[in-house]
């Protein structure tokens, strides 16, 4: 840091402030804020950065900046996001921002056409850039490519995904139908897969990989969707001003006559499943579009006839009524329950919608089989009453597995509407929910988690590993980067025998499995790990009326996101007990008993689709606001690895290419002399002639290393107009001599 230059220190609500240093201590620096001069603090030296000359300044790749900081990377997003450019890159890695409104043109037909073919890099970031080095990465190195999309519930991942493929459709596609059909089918996926939360109105409850295939010359022939975990907790439990699925409300709300008459419907506030909390019922207008929304035109689109759709619709009402069953004590003495006089009808509804018969659907909920071998008689079915909270947690668990088997069925519907019978190579999407920490903390949030983990660990491994060890493979001497290891908090969920995972299995087998019995289990076989704390009356364990000691507490790769939770049996048992079981796979419905026998997602069923084998990453807020909310911004960034990237590229050659690579992109503008050369002593010549300035790049042992931003501008050199490169060439040819 230089004398007499402001810089960024810390702040409670912006992330950073400019201030002036006028102390310094042994580990702390004393600032003064340049918005409130004579008012000092004290800032620890390490939390303080160096600012630009021009804060106002802002650039396109933050890596061209003169400081390469958190804070600069923060000051740079936030200054673009005030001009509306939400797109900022960091040499190879996108960020953006959401704007909460359509940006005039950004995603025009006319934009699509400026980003097709051109380096990443030569155009202003944006998401269609990257979608077009994928594409061009894939048809040179004949490989097939993915893209991450990674950040919190709300930050966009969804619609940026969209773009994405909707850029490649149109970009690289041949057939408009199958192009069309490939973006078009998420509204309906939308409808049944995504719910509104506390942070998104249009939250996807379920992780997705999109593939898009292509033929041998490069067009589009198809695509697949893979699923990974749909959120089945929320098809019976919502937290406070949150919502169930969409496709519960649109059906309640916007279907015609006919077909509420047909499926027994009313307002959604009369299920249990899609009851609405007042809050959102001022706002029913706005928030329940009527049937007649891009749901059915999808629904047209990927070739639904009236049939399938009435399918879909009766299953997602069987449901609605199915968690209008209630029970109440028999008043016996065989302790168990029967349903409530009132929900008669209900049973009768659900029965019909499901193809059950009405009497073993009421069996089925309120008894249990069993096989015993009591008095000898071995193997003698037994029905065992279920108590009130049995039946409840029974009828649960049915709900929640017709809805998730009906979710697997319209993810395979729309994959059935792109088929294709070969293909070389894809491009994937992925898009799956960020870290997650709500104040209720469930096994969902546990998995997502574990999940980023397992996401983070790939990053750290790519991005940052792989980075130093070929640094230090191509001899460059660049200095040592630092990132937090997260192999132990992998190793505390997964590892065999003592993982939490497994722990969970086998608390899952005992006869009574209890939360605080695993909670214990968990904490014994990880005394003392770093990863791993006991919950201590917390406003958060007091608020869920928790023990001192009951559940845990994990500190996850985003540092700040602990999760005490329960990972209880009882919330996340959703096993089917065996007569409800086949109760449903022997429905009179064809298409629930279809439901329950094929497995929409299996590997076989893609095979048969005609694609190539895919293995699977991690197994299975909306404010409203339009300022920048700078504090929020900056653990986002800190949290998704960006600011060690940052650290790495600071010091770091981000662009590199093999010299075999330039040689074969610029021999055509390059006299016969220089073309001669091997390519590495082509390059040398080259870049000497051109008089390139020697920090900007690197020789390693097999390629040219750039600082960032400089291989861009060396491209452009070379493809300069054609006086330009006659000059160009004059000069090699000179230097040659
Ligand atoms: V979640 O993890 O599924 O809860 P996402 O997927 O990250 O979340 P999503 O893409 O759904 O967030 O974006 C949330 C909302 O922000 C969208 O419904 C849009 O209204 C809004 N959004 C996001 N990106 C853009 C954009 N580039 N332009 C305009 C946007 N609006
Ligand atoms: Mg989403």
């Amino acid at each position: 840091m230089e004398d007499g230059k402001p810089v960024w220190a810390p702040h409670p609500t912006d992330g950073f402030q400019l201030g002036m240093i006028v102390d310094i201590g042994a580990d702390a620096l004393t600032i003064e804020p340049l918005s409130q001069r004579g008012k000092t603090f004290l800032a620890p030296i390490n939390q303080v950065f160096p600012a630009e000359d021009d804060v106002n300044k802002h650039v396109e790749d933050n890596c061209s900046l003169m400081y390469l900081n958190e804070a600069t990377l923060l000051n740079n997003i936030c200054v673009r996001y005030s001009k509306d450019l939400i797109y900022t890159s960091v040499a190879n890695i996108l960020i953006a921002v959401n704007p909460y409104f359509d940006i005039p043109k950004l995603y025009s037909p006319e934009t699509i056409k400026s980003y097709q073919g051109r380096s990443l890099g030569t155009l202003p970031p944006h998401v269609y850039a990257i979608a077009d080095k994928a594409y061009r990465d894939m048809r040179v190195l004949k490989m097939s490519q993915s893209i991450i999309v990674s950040g919190e519930s709300g930050a966009g991942k969804t619609e940026n995904t969209k773009f994405v493929l909707r850029y490649l459709t149109t970009s690289y596609g041949t057939c408009q139908d199958i192009d069309e059909r490939i973006v078009e089918a998420n509204p309906l996926l939308e409808a049944f897969g995504n719910a509104k939360t506390v942070r998104n109105n249009n939250s996807s409850r379920f992780g997705k990989f999109v593939e898009i295939h292509f033929n041998e010359k490069n067009a589009v022939v198809g695509g697949f969707v893979s699923h990974y975990l749909l959120e089945k907790s929320r098809i019976c439990m919502q937290s406070t001003e949150e919502r169930n699925y969409h496709i519960f409300y649109r059906l309640c709300a916007g279907a015609s006559e006919d077909i509420r008459n047909m499926l027994h419907l009313n307002s959604p506030d009369n299920f249990r499943v899609s009851f609405l909390c007042i809050v959102c019922v001022r706002n029913m207008e706005s928030i329940l579009p009527s049937l007649d929304t891009l749901m059915v035109v999808a629904m047209k689109k990927i070739g639904l006839d009236d049939t399938e759709k009435l399918n879909l619709f009766r299953v997602v009402s069987g449901v609605l009524h199915l968690g209008n069953i209630d029970f109440e004590e028999a008043g016996s003495s065989s302790g168990g329950c029967i349903l409530k006089n009132q929900t008669s009808q209900t049973l009768e509804y659900c029965a019909e919608l499901l193809g059950l018969d009405q009497d073993d659907l009421r069996v089925s909920l309120t008894t249990r089989v069993m096989l015993t071998t009591a008095g000898g008689a071995k193997g003698t079915v037994i029905k065992v009453p279920l108590k009130v909270e049995q039946a409840n947690n029974a009828r649960d668990a049915l709900a929640k597995t017709i809805y998730s088997r009906l979710f697997d069925h319209v993810v395979k519907r729309v994959n059935q509407c792109f088929p294709f019978d070969t293909s070389s190579n894809f491009i994937g999407v992925l898009d799956i929910a960020g870290f997650e920490y709500f104040e209720h903390n469930s096994f969902e949030q546990f998995c997502i988690n574990y999940c980023n983990e397992k996401l983070q660990q790939f990053f750290n491994e790519r991005i940052l590993k792989e980075e130093q060890e070929l640094y230090q493979k191509e001899g460059l001497g660049v200095n040592e980067v630092h990132y937090v290891d997260n192999q132990d908090c992998i190793d505390l969920v997964e590892a065999k025998l003592v993982g939490i995972l497994d722990i969970l299995d086998e608390e899952n087998r005992l006869p009574q499995p209890s939360d605080q019995h695993f909670a214990e289990a968990v904490h014994s076989k990880h005394k003392d790990h770093f990863r791993l704390t006991v919950p201590r009356k917390s406003k958060l364990t007091i608020h869920r009326n928790l023990r001192d000691d009951e559940g845990f507490i994990i500190r996850h790769f985003a540092g700040f996101i602990l999760n005490p939770f329960l990972y209880g049996n009882k919330k996340n048992n959703d096993a089917l007990h065996m007569s409800l079981e086949s109760l449903v796979c022997e429905s009179k419905d064809k298409f629930v008993r279809d439901l329950f026998e094929n497995n929409s997602n299996s590997k076989d069923s893609k095979q048969k689709a005609g694609k190539l084998s895919f293995i699977s990453v991690g197994n299975k807020f909306k404010s409203g606001n339009t300022f920048c909310q700078r504090a929020q911004i900056l653990s986002q960034l800190q949290c998704s690895g960006m600011v060690s990237v940052l650290d790495l590229m600071q010091g770091g050659f981000p662009s590199r290419a093999p010299f075999h690579e330039l040689y074969n992109m610029y021999k055509q503008y390059m006299p016969n002399k220089l073309t001669r050369l091997d390519p590495r002593l082509f390059c040398k010549a080259l870049f000497k002639a051109l008089g390139l300035n020697k920090n900007d790049y690197k020789f390693g042992l097999t390629r040219v290393f750039f600082r960032p931003g400089k291989f861009a501008e060396f491209d452009q050199i070379m493809k300069s107009d054609p006086e330009h490169l006659a000059e160009l060439v004059k000069r090699v040819n000179k230097w040659l001599v």
